[in-house]
Formats: structure tokens, C-alpha cells, sequence
């Protein structure tokens, strides 16, 4: 047992568990905790400035690092500005332990300026949360927290420090709860039954989400798509949790229908369907996170556990009852799987074809620029509202850090989230693509790319608009509205210069109008040591 104050003992937590950076934005009651960070230099703080960016950062860094990020709010006020991207990490079940000052505890009902039910307001967006009263809780409060924070289904967590709990003494010992996470297996029933309904479908397919990336079980997932000639769909909104480039994916979920027609089962891995399912199909859901599985639809098989154990069993216990009719069967469908797929890629040639000397700049250009400029190893990380389908259909990502998007709904989190990424994995250079309205929400972050000199680049689609309410709009109101002005959609007078606000913030940044012009200025920024905007103006209406 070692004898020492409360700010001390988190410190000496943090470096225990293997903590680089703290992302955080200060007040007053933050003063101490940063106060005692001087005396700590294994531990770097990283200053966004605003804390809808700060967790983005930590969000980033835990998605590319694969370590719990720890971040620092405060209080109330901060808290409160953070929500957005605590919902996309909830939403995402990303691992991170969130804390924030809190005012002295001894004084809380006297109701301070700025405190608040801290443990409440987050209550929503993190699996567990404490306020902490005690020094000599410290360690138990911690360990749970990284616990809770990495079982499946993991997800962010909070912890409140008070002003007095910092500077309390206590007697503190501190050992990580566990040395691995709890993965569990799954029912072997209940498997046995989903393989038998595989071994028997004459047109199945997949959808994935992004539970397998989570359970880092991408490679197991292709194992089994392989032996059992499935095509695979990502999920709507998710990011790559399937080889791009694999002959067997066929883009999103919406395609399902017009490629594959109806099938008779929808085997859907770390995620929901996303999709209606057909009448009569069989349905099987494989997810840590048994909250999920039948939540909103009945359920034929749900499968509970680790999804990586889950997928592995599956595919075992489907290797033993195969036959050669059922091969047979399965590379008839691969056939078929490869006509679809070679249809999808001569769409996209011609598209990019037709499109590429188009001005204002078609966003199937920017892609093939992209992709011809990006390094072999690069992460893309997606914040473009309107555009996602087309940046994720547009370049093979192969490997699952070679592409990620915002989970949950909150825009604005692209660039903040590619810093933290940067520095969660400097070997890979990321690449931010963000549209005009959500780079507004999160411009702040440009600062922090600019004074820790973190090499990303900001590919900003800008077209004065939310365009994804202009293309959605006669989803909800019909096709009487599709050349209906709405109020709110468009932000062209006065048009936001991206290049003059990067600038003011240190980053540099060139804008582009000429599709001829697009392939230099991203080669430029994305070749560079350093953090470079590109702005371009492409088509809103195309
Ligand atoms: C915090 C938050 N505010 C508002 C929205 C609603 N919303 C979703 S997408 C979007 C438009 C994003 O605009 P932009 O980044 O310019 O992309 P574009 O639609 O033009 O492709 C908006 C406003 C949201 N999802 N989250
Ligand atoms: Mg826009």
C-alpha cells in the first residue's frame, strides 16, 4: 500500500494502464488535475477546444489504437457540450473513460456555479458512471471502469472528480481488474441450427455491422462467407467490416433487393438486419450484445457471445455437415455473386468516366483522385453526409482501418476524429472527408491538428448546403417537393471560405474548383509532414 492524494493515484492509474494522452478542454475545475499532470511528462495533454471534439479525438484514438482513451470535461457546461459525440461513441460501443471535474463534493448542496448531477447527464451516453467521494474508492472506481468499458458489448464510461477528492489522502493499490477482456462462446444449439438453415438456402445473404470490426473479427467473417458463397452486405451507416475489394461484397443493404431479389436468409453479424426481412426467411443474428439480437424483429437463431467465437463456431460447425450437393450449390451462387460484382464495377468506371471533367467537381472525381493519391496504408475516415454510399462504394478498403465512419448520428466529428487517429496510429496517414456543414461543427479541431502538428488532411466536399436533406426531403413529403426551396438547406450567401478559416487556425489549405487542379492539390496535402486542408467545391445537385 502506497500513501498518496487523490490527484496523484489517477495519474499513477493512468500510466499503470498504459495511457499516452489525455484529450480534454480545462476550467477551473480541472486546475488541480492539470496542475498535477506538470509532474507527470509519461502523460500528454491534448488541448481541442471544444469538447464535442474532445471526446471525437478520444473517440479516434481508441478506434485506431485499440487502447480505452482517457478524456477530461468540465463539469456541467462541458459535459453538456460533449453529447453529440458521446452518443456516436455509445452508439459505436467504443472503450473510453470519460471524466470530468466536479465542484466540492462537501459543497454540492449548496448548489456551486457550474455543478450539476454530472453521473445523470451522462446516464445515457456511457454504460456506467460514479462520482467518486472517496480517494480510497479511487482504485475500485478506476478498475471498474476500464472492466466495464472493454467487456462486450464495451462502450464509453464516466467518472466525476470532485475538487476535494483530488487533494484527499489515502492508502492506494492499484492492479487492472483483468489481464484479458471476457469474451464468452455461444450456444452451441442454437449454432448448429443456423448452420443447418445455411447449408439448406438456395439465396442467403449477409449484412454486416460494425460489431465486427469491434470484435476484430473481419478475417473470420470472410472465412465463412467463402465456404458458404454468401454475398455480403454492409449494413446502412456502418463502416467496413468486409473487404471492399472482395469479390463477394456488393456494396450497402439497400442493394439487397434490386442484386440479390428475396432471400430465403438473412444472416446478419455484429448489427441488426437494417433491412425488412422477406416473409418466410429465417433470420440469424450474431452480436455481444444481446440487447440487440431480437430488439426490434423476431429473431430465428440469435446467437449471444464474442462474435469472433460466435463466427468461428459457425463456421466449424457448418465445415462438418457439408456435402458435395451443397458445394456444388455454392459455386453455382459464387457465379452468380461475380456477375453482380463485375456489373457493380463497370457502373462505377463508367460513372467516373462520364463524370470527370464535370464542373462544378462530381464527387465520384474527388474519389478517383483520392484513391489514386491515398497511401497503401491510410485510413479514410468518412463524415460526408450525402456522399458516404458513393465514398464507399468509390475505392477498395480491404483491410478494417482502412476505412471508418461516424457511428451513431452526430456530424461534425471528421476531423477530430481523424487527429485522434493520428495519433492513435502514426502509420497511417488519415484522411478526413467531411462535408461543408459538418466541417462547421467541427472546425475547432483544426487548432490542435495545427499546435501538436498532427499530419492529417482535411478533404472538405463543400456545397453550401446539407445536401442529404435536399436528397432525402421527398422520402418524407413525396416528389412534390424535389425542386422545393426549404429553408435552412442551403448556406451559400454568404459562401464559407475553408481555406481563409484553416489559414487563420495555422492549417494550411488551398481551394479547388478545377477538376483539373484536384489531383496536385491532394497529392500535396496528403504527401505533407504536416496538417493541409483541401476545400472543393463539388456539384450539390448532382
Ligand atoms: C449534431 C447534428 N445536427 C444536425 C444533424 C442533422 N444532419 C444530418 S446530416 C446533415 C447535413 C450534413 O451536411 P454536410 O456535412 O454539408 O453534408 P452533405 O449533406 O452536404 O453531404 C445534418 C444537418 C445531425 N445529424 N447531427
Ligand atoms: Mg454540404
Amino acid at each position: 500500500m502506497t500513501e498518496m492524494v487523490g490527484k496523484t493515484a489517477i495519474m499513477e492509474i493512468f500510466k499503470k494502464e498504459g495511457v499516452e494522452y489525455i484529450f480534454g478542454l480545462p476550467g477551473t475545475t480541472e486546475v488541480r488535475f492539470l496542475d498535477e499532470l506538470t509532474s507527470h511528462p509519461e502523460l500528454t495533454y491534448i488541448l481541442a477546444m471544444h469538447e464535442d471534439m474532445v471526446i471525437a479525438m478520444a473517440e479516434g484514438y481508441t478506434r485506431a489504437s485499440g487502447k480505452v482513451s482517457v478524456s477530461n470535461l468540465h463539469t456541467t457546461p462541458g459535459l453538456a457540450a460533449a453529447m453529440p459525440t458521446m452518443l456516436n461513441a455509445k452508439h459505436g460501443g467504443v472503450p473510453m473513460i470519460i471524466t470530468a471535474g466536479q465542484q466540492d463534493a462537501q459543497r454540492l448542496l449548496v448548489e456551486p456555479p457550474l455543478s450539476g448531477d454530472l453521473v445523470g447527464m451522462a446516464a445515457p451516453y456511457v454504460k456506467w458512471g460514479h462520482e467518486i467521494k472517496y480517494a480510497h474508492d479511487i482504485p475500485i472506481a478506476f478498475r471498474r471502469a476500464y472492466k466495464v468499458a472493454t467487456t462486450p458489448p464495451t462502450g464509453p464510461v464516466f467518472l466525476a472528480l470532485p475538487q476535494d477528492l483530488l487533494e484527499q489522502t489515502a492508502d492506494i493499490n492499484y492492479e487492472s481488474a483483468l489481464t484479458k477482456p471476457i469474451e464468452s462462446r455461444p450456444d452451441a444449439e442454437v449454432v448448429a441450427r443456423a448452420a443447418e438453415w445455411l447449408l439448406a438456402s438456395e439465396n442467403p445473404v449477409m449484412t454486416l455491422s460494425y460489431g465486427v470490426d469491434r470484435g476484430d473479427a473481419m478475417a473470420e467473417v470472410v472465412k465463412l462467407a467463402e465456404l458458404i458463397g454468401i454475398p455480403a452486405f454492409h449494413g446502412w451507416m456502418t463502416d467496413v467490416n468486409f473487404p471492399t475489394g472482395h469479390v463477394q461484397q456488393l456494396g450497402d443493404s439497400r442493394g439487397i433487393k434490386p442484386l440479390i431479389g428475396s432471400p430465403d436468409v438473412v444472416l446478419s453479424i455484429g448489427g441488426g438486419a437494417g433491412i425488412p426481412v422477406p416473409p418466410g426467411a429465417k433470420t440469424i443474428h450474431i452480436d455481444d450484445d444481446d440487447w440487440q439480437i431480437g430488439k426490434n424483429e423476431p429473431v430465428d437463431a440469435g446467437i449471444c457471445g464474442s462474435v469472433k467465437l460466435s463466427v468461428a463456431d459457425l463456421t466449424d460447425a457448418i465445415t462438418q455437415k457439408m456435402t458435395d450437393d451443397v458445394r456444388k450449390r455454392i459455386a453455382d451462387r459464387v457465379e452468380m455473386i461475380k456477375g453482380k460484382k463485375a456489373g457493380l464495377v463497370a457502373a462505377l468506371a463508367k460513372k467516373m468516366a462520364d463524370e470527370n471533367d464535370n464542373v462544378p467537381i462530381a464527387f465520384s472525381k474527388l474519389c478517383k483522385e483520392i484513391d489514386a493519391c491515398r497511401p497503401a496504408k491510410s485510413t479514410i475516415f468518412d463524415d460526408c453526409w450525402s456522399y458516404s454510399r458513393d465514398l464507399g462504394d468509390s475505392m477498395d478498403y480491404n483491410d478494417p482501418k482502412s476505412y471508418g465512419r461516424t457511428r451513431g448520428g452526430a456530424i461534425g466529428a471528421g476531423i477530430a476524429n481523424a487527429i485522434g487517429m493520428a495519433l492513435g496510429n502514426t502509420d497511417r496517414k488519415v484522411i478526413a472527408v467531411v462535408g461543408d456543414g459538418s466541417a462547421m461543427w467541427g472546425n475547432q479541431a483544426l487548432w490542435t491538428a495545427a499546435h501538436y502538428n498532427i499530419p492529417v488532411t482535411i478533404v472538405v466536399a463543400s456545397n453550401a448546403s446539407y445536401r442529404i436533406l435536399n436528397r432525402t426531403k421527398t422520402i418524407f413529403l413525396g416528389p412534390k417537393v424535389k425542386d422545393k426551396k426549404m429553408p435552412g438547406f442551403e448556406f451559400d450567401e454568404p459562401r464559407i471560405d475553408f481555406t481563409k478559416m484553416a489559414e487563420a487556425m495555422g492549417v494550411a489549405a488551398q481551394t479547388v474548383l478545377q477538376p483539373a487542379k484536384l489531383k496536385d492539390a491532394l497529392k500535396k496535402a496528403i504527401d505533407s509532414n504536416a496538417p493541409e486542408l483541401v476545400e472543393i467545391h463539388v456539384d450539390p445537385t448532382a
